[in-house]
């Protein structure tokens, strides 16, 4: 079901980017229609990776400050069967509280739709449902990547979908808890370009800094807009627009070590895999460092929010 509101309906006829299948909000639906900025939001972050009530609490941040930035957000998930960009602010204050809500990969959507299910949708399924709608930007925390060599063989779906599908990915980094230089280096195999901002290392989530080198690096919206759109204009896929996380909430490599451990070990006595295990290292880590971690883990979504919303302007007026 899609849905129309006033001559937005008709105006959809003609923009062959929005898929009949989705549901889009009127407001996200009329912004797209006109070409005016929209960032997609994804839901995972909200329903298993901060506590209640972080989460709600993150979630409306984030719509705020891209709305300051000049754009629209469009917080994605699959309503009870419906896969929808720009979720209501009762959907995400539901979803914030719910329980047994599906951690949606982009495996999992087709599952999800058709035996409708409400499903958070991770990294990888929230491109797929905002380039359906024709969303070009997204901010979450930090991808997923390559687990350590000493875990479980494990790698992201986000890393694939960050290959085909063509959505600028604004994070800080991938997760501190992965095997990072792996991470980097199945990004260039696939393809995907990696965009420093306002750095040369490659940001590592709770950490501001992964002693890594970014392939390359921008210095402002402008220009993280302009690589990102040449990147598309020649056949290319999706990309990582990498920003540190804020320093005053920016976590020292060491103290983090020293937390991932514990929190590591922990998991593995437990017997965690799969898609329970990023949920499982977060809460723990969040535990482990008194509630650091947590701070440090809002304070980088909502300035990704910001930056994407800022990097949505410059594509729109492109
Ligand atoms: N960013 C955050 N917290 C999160 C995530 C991102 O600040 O919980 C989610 C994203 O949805 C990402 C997922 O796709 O973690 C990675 O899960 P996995 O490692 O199972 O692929
Ligand atoms: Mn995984």
């Amino acid at each position: 079901m899609t849905v129309g509101v006033g001559g937005v309906e008709d105006a959809h006829c003609e923009n062959a980017m929005i898929e009949p299948w989705l549901t889009v909000s009127p407001e996200v639906r009329a912004s797209l229609v006109a070409g005016r900025p929209v960032v997609a939001l994804e839901s995972t972050l909200v329903a298993h990776g901060l506590p209640w009530p972080t989460n709600l609490e993150v979630a409306r941040e984030a719509e705020a400050d891209v709305r300051a930035a000049g754009a629209v957000p469009a917080t994605v998930a699959v309503w009870h069967g419906a896969p929808t960009v720009g979720l209501t602010d009762a959907q995400v204050a539901e979803l914030a509280q719910a329980k047994g809500v599906l951690k949606a990969s982009r495996r999992d959507l087709g599952a999800a739709v058709g035996l409708k299910r409400l499903a958070a949708t991770t990294v990888s399924a929230t491109m797929a449902l905002a380039h359906a709608a024709g969303v070009r930007v997204f901010a979450t925390g930090g991808i997923g990547g390559a687990h350590r060599e000493e875990e479980m063989f494990d790698i992201s779906a986000d890393l694939t979908e960050l290959s085909r599908t063509p959505v600028l990915v604004v994070c800080a980094g991938a997760k501190s808890i992965l095997d990072l230089p792996r991470t980097l280096e199945i990004l260039e195999t696939l393809g995907v370009p990696v965009l420093g901002y306002r750095t040369d290392e490659f940001p590592a989530f709770y950490v501001a800094a992964a002693k890594l080198p970014v392939p390359a690096r921008v210095e402002s919206p402008a220009e993280a807009a302009a690589a990102f759109a040449a990147h598309v204009r020649m056949g290319g896929g999706g990309a990582v627009l990498a920003r540190p996380c804020p320093d005053a909430a920016a976590i020292p490599a060491a103290e983090f070590h020293e937390w991932l451990c514990e929190a590591e070990q922990d998991a593995q006595e437990a017997r965690v895999s799969g898609p329970r295990v990023t949920p499982f290292l977060l809460k723990r880590l969040a535990e482990l460092s008194g509630g650091r971690t947590l701070a440090a883990n809002r304070a980088l979504v909502v300035a990704n929010a910001t930056l994407a919303g800022e990097v949505a302007v410059e594509l729109a007026g492109a």
